[in-house]
Parts: C-alpha cells; sequence; structure tokens
C-alpha cells in the first residue's frame, strides 16, 4: 500500500514546486493532525481536552478547547519544518509571520491558511470534525515583509488544499490540481496510506445538504429549490443527510453524491462559512473531484477575497445538482 510520502514522490509529474517543500508541508500537516487525532479519539475520557475554553474567539463564538489545542498544533508543526512563511487560521484574528531559519538554505514562501478544527461544535456529542487547509505560494518578494495581499489570493491559485477527517476513522484528503486522493491514518504505525485514490462525485445524485432549521430565513431560490429535492420526480426524492460538520458532510456528498449548501440568510447575508480557509480549498477540491462550487451565482474560485475572515454564501456538488440550484436562484432574482 502507497504511503502519502511515496504517492507524492511517484506523482510528481504534474506539479510546478519543489517536490521536497511539499513533503515538507505535508510532513508538517501529518504531525499535527496526529496529534489532533489522538486528542479527538479520547476527548470523552478526559474532561480536560473536552468543552470550552472558556474564550471567545475572533469570530465571537465560544472557543472549544481542542480548537485551541489544534490551532497551537498546526502552528508548532509549521514552524518546526521551516518551509512555511506565513498562516491564517480561523483561530487567530491577524495572520502569523513565520521566520525562516536562517542557516537553513529552504527559504519560507508558502502560505496556509486554515481551520483548525471545523465543526468543533460536534466534539462533545461524538460527530466527525476535521481541519480544513489551504496552501498558496507568496505573492510578495522572499526578502520582504509578508503583506495581507499574500493570503487574499484568489482560490484558483491554491497549489494545495485539503482536509483532515476525525471520524470512525481518520482520513487526509488533498488536491494539488492533479485529482484529490485520500489517506486513512493506521494508528498503530502513525502513517497515512492511500484508501481513495482519485475520489470523484458518482454520476448518482442522491443527497442535499442545509440547515432546513433555517427555511423561513433562506431566500425564494433556496427554498424552491428545497421543495424540488423534496418532490417525487425523476431520480428525486433526494435524502435529507445533514450533520453540521462541513467536513463531513462533504466527505459523504463527494463519496455517496450530493450537494452541500450553506446559503445567506436574512440574519446572515454574507452566509456563514469563510471564503479563505474553508470555502476556498472545500471548492478547489469539488471541482478537483468533478464537480462545480459557487456562490449561488459565482464561481468560489474566481472571488477576490477582500478580508480575512471574510464569509460568503457557499454551495458545492455534482455540476447538475450545483447549476439545478444556480437556475433557482437566478430565476427568482
Ligand atoms: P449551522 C461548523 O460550525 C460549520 O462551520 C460547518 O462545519 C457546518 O457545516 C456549519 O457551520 C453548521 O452551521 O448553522 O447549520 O449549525
Amino acid at each position: 500500500m502507497y504511503t502519502l510520502g511515496e504517492f507524492v514522490i511517484n506523482n510528481i509529474d504534474h506539479f510546478s514546486y519543489s517536490i521536497e517543500e511539499l513533503l515538507r508541508l505535508f510532513s508538517s500537516i501529518k504531525l499535527a493532525s496526529k496529534a489532533i487525532h489522538k486528542e479527538v479519539n479520547k476527548a470523552g475520557l478526559t474532561k480536560k481536552i473536552m468543552g470550552s475554553s472558556g474564550i471567545t474567539n475572533i469570530q465571537g463564538e465560544n472557543q472549544q478547547k481542542l480548537d485551541d489545542f489544534a490551532h497551537r498544533a498546526f502552528i508548532q508543526s509549521f514552524k518546526s519544518r521551516n518551509v512555511v512563511c506565513g498562516i491564517a487560521s480561523e483561530e487567530s484574528k491577524d495572520f502569523i509571520v513565520i521566520k525562516g531559519k536562517k542557516e537553513n538554505p529552504i527559504r519560507n514562501q508558502y502560505i496556509v491558511l486554515i481551520d483548525p478544527l471545523d465543526g468543533s461544535s460536534n466534539i462533545d456529542v461524538n460527530v466527525s470534525i476535521g481541519t480544513i487547509f489551504s496552501v498558496y505560494m507568496r505573492k510578495s518578494p522572499i526578502k520582504m515583509n509578508l503583506t495581507i495581499e499574500d493570503f487574499l489570493q484568489k482560490g484558483k491559485k491554491q497549489i494545495l488544499a485539503g482536509y483532515i477527517i476525525y471520524g470512525s476513522s481518520t482520513i487526509l484528503v488533498y488536491s494539488t490540481g492533479n485529482g484529490v486522493h485520500g489517506f486513512t491514518l493506521d494508528p498503530s504505525f502513525g502513517t497515512f496510506y492511500l484508501s481513495h485514490p482519485n475520489l470523484c462525485f458518482p454520476k448518482t445524485e442522491k443527497i442535499y445538504s442545509i440547515n432546513e432549521g433555517n427555511y423561513a430565513k433562506f431566500s425564494e431560490g433556496i427554498r424552491k429549490f428545497i421543495k424540488y429535492c423534496q418532490e417525487k420526480k425523476e431520480n428525486r426524492p433526494y435524502t435529507a443527510r445533514y450533520i453540521g460538520s462541513l467536513v463531513g458532510d462533504f466527505h459523504r456528498n463527494m463519496i455517496q453524491g450530493g450537494i452541500y449548501i450553506y446559503p445567506k440568510t436574512a440574519s446572515s447575508p454574507e452566509g456563514k462559512l469563510r471564503l479563505l480557509y474553508e470555502c476556498n480549498p472545500m471548492a478547489f477540491l469539488a471541482e478537483q473531484a468533478g464537480g462545480k462550487a459557487s456562490d449561488g451565482k459565482n464561481r468560489i474560485l474566481d472571488i477576490v477575497p477582500k478580508k480575512l475572515h471574510q464569509r460568503i454564501p457557499f454551495v458545492c456538488g455534482p455540476i447538475g445538482m450545483v447549476s439545478k440550484l444556480e437556475e433557482f436562484m437566478e430565476n427568482c432574482e
């Protein structure tokens, strides 16, 4: 069985950056995700890692202890591998600059945007949660200080995007623009092995995922699409599945065939999800898996970011389902 490192080395042809630096990036991501895997899997046993940290994070959300643990784990692992020059995290108001080690010839030129632990409100009820990561080359010259522009790049400029889902097993899913591939952690070895090569949305359109509790707050177009999903016609009704964890819902929908929707609502006119470290990486994966991702109208990967933590309405899934939703949205404008 291929390990993640072996798979990367055997698929270097299309990757236009340094393989050594890509392996360093993966080394950081694997190190932190294994530490989080360990804590998530014993969360129910040790009260000290469960529940709220008592801190309200920059999102105004109640930070869970594991959110903070995951944030620190990634910062530390990226610092130690000397390949990243800057990190933007959901848990940190401003971006974090990482100075390269002088004695090391590798010049840190990668920018990472990360949601260290998405869906963390599910920790205490044992529902799958995940890390979402997005990687770019810096735009500013190596010798200059990082600027916010290094982080506000269009999603189509990503060189690496992926997630780790901490569920019945821990799976790292990524794309560098040459398909989507999944690797399952063997905890006894601490090694990620190729388990889901070339992930693609199946032809069957089966599932729709949206928080229907917000139905009264949705736009007419979204409400009409929900009714479309529920009517008995052609290959419908679809199955409703929504676990309140983007990584969990996305992973299931990519494998089984389904659309994920977090639209704007009357109370959240920009939607809830963050463009830079949730929607862009998931949109990159969705397109690489033969699907589509938009804000209900515009391609996510073409959107010019304006702020580090900006929110955006988000829909992703099989091309046919996303296009049908966009049609309803357009007809109700
Ligand atoms: P709601 C988790 O907080 C998250 O960011 C996503 O992982 C998830 O899909 C969504 O929010 C759930 O939000 O408002 O439906 O509870």
